[in-house]
């Protein structure tokens, strides 16, 4: 029986720009990356053309089956990223991870393919401060039908730049330490934190991608999601989205809002028409800069967002003008306030987005969508209402929702 390649792809066209095909990749180089490792599994696939034109009789299903490991006759298989003739964005999974990490990786990575990538093949791309083992990379590649692509980063985004006193940030790491500061006595923390804020964009690996997914081990996805997120974010230029908002500890970031206070005296070009500093701040939409950050931010362990607006003017310079104060290595700057400050300010708020449609867990804080009648009477979710944490008072939706276009959801 032979095995028809797919043969048809989605029409452009009817996308009807060049910008589409500027920003997306055809399907056709990561469906091949799924047929090397179909036939390497000798799996019998019916192309998908046929799936998609019809294979409707039981006739039909006899004329593909095929004999199985077992020697029974088995009706066509197929994998849905492959029936999915959609274009894909150029995107991928990025996760920064330790060797150490595989085990909270495995259900992590098996959520987010069950949930979605199954019927999208997006690849995943793994980076580490130290090469990855071998077990890792084996333990990895058991978990993705998908790519996967292993990259270490470079010494000069994981190491102290010249204008570091080192025993200055040696010092600051033992006071925060014996302040029960959550990090505050790691090293490594820092230069995860700084490798975040600055430098992943940057990466050989990601260069040739317009938009990441972020994942964490231990984290959860519980609803499905039977939508690109990443065409979700092309359709309505949107270059930000998060699922969960919380509050800093203000201990790790005493100098933070000043420093950024500095710099946008410095650059009132940078800040957004529309922007979103009610979400940061609390006097108003028209606030002035002058009251206190309240410490809001996007919880960065989730993010889907436009790896050109980090590469733009304005975050390079506002992550340049941060790092050479020191703040990452002698107070202990997440990249979470970070991304979350500069998207704030330099974005209009029409450009960021709250993914209330994915349920999602990091250790600390579960986001569940509101709406009983859409997502869960409908069979999508795991989760219950309930069991969000939107409206915990140390989570940050109420002030998300006050100054977001799209406002509270309905729960009904
Ligand atoms: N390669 C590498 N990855 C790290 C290191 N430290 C943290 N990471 C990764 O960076 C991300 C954030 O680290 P986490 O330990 O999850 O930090 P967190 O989310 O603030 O804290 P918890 O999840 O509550 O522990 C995760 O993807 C980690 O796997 C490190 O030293 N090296
Ligand atoms: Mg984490």
């Amino acid at each position: 029986m032979s095995v028809l390649l797919i043969s048809t792809y989605m029409s452009l066209s009817s996308w009807g720009s060049e910008q589409l095909r500027s920003h997306l990749s055809s399907f056709s180089s990561q469906a091949g990356q799924h047929d090397a490792k179909l036939s390497a599994s000798g799996a019998h696939r019916v192309p998908a053309k046929t799936f998609m034109d019809g294979l409707h009789t039981l006739e039909d299903v006899r004329k593909y089956a095929h004999v199985g490991f077992d020697g029974n006759l088995y009706p066509p298989t197929f994998y849905p990223a492959e029936v999915n003739k959609l274009p894909r964005a150029r995107a991928a999974f990025l996760v920064l991870a330790r060797n150490s990490d595989a085990d909270d990786l495995r259900e992590t990575m098996r959520a987010v393919e069950d949930r979605f990538n199954r019927k999208f093949g997006y690849p995943w791309i793994f980076l580490n401060n130290e090469p990855f083992d071998d077990d890792f990379k084996n333990e990895i590649k058991r978990w993705t039908r998908a790519k996967v692509e292993f990259g270490v980063i470079p010494k000069e985004h994981w190491s102290y730049p010249d204008h570091i006193d080192q025993v200055h940030a040696a010092a600051q790491r033992e006071m925060l330490e014996e302040n029960d500061v959550i990090y505050g006595g790691s090293e490594s923390y820092r230069h995860m934190c700084r490798f975040n804020s600055g430098f992943f964009y940057d990466h050989p690996l990601t260069q040739n991608l317009d938009y990441y997914w972020r994942v964490e081990p231990e984290t959860r996805l519980y609803c499905d999601i039977d939508y690109d997120p990443f065409l979700f974010m092309y359709l309505n230029n949107k270059k930000y989205g998060f699922t969960i908002t919380i509050q800093e500890f203000e201990e790790t970031i005493p100098t933070l809002w000043p420093k950024t206070r500095d710099f946008i005296a410095d650059h009132p070009e940078y800040i957004a028409k529309d922007d979103a500093r009610w979400f940061i701040t609390d006097d108003g939409p028209d606030g002035s800069f002058d009251q206190d950050y309240n410490l809001c931010h996007f919880w960065s362990n989730f993010e889907i967002a436009d790896l050109n607006f980090f590469r733009g003017k304005a975050y390079r310079d506002y992550f340049e003008f941060l790092d050479k104060d020191g703040g990452f290595f002698y107070e202990r700057w997440g990249d979470a306030p970070v991304h979350s400050i500069a998207a704030s300010l330099f974005l209009n708020r029409s450009e960021l987005h709250h993914f209330e449609d994915i349920g999602y867990f990091h250790p600390g804080a579960t986001h569940c969508p509101a709406n009983k009648r859409l997502f869960h009477d409908t069979g999508k979710c795991l989760c219950k209402p309930d069991e969000s944490d939107d409206l915990d008072e140390y989570l940050c939706m109420r002030q998300w929702w006050r100054t977001s276009i799209e406002g509270e959801p309905k729960r009904d």
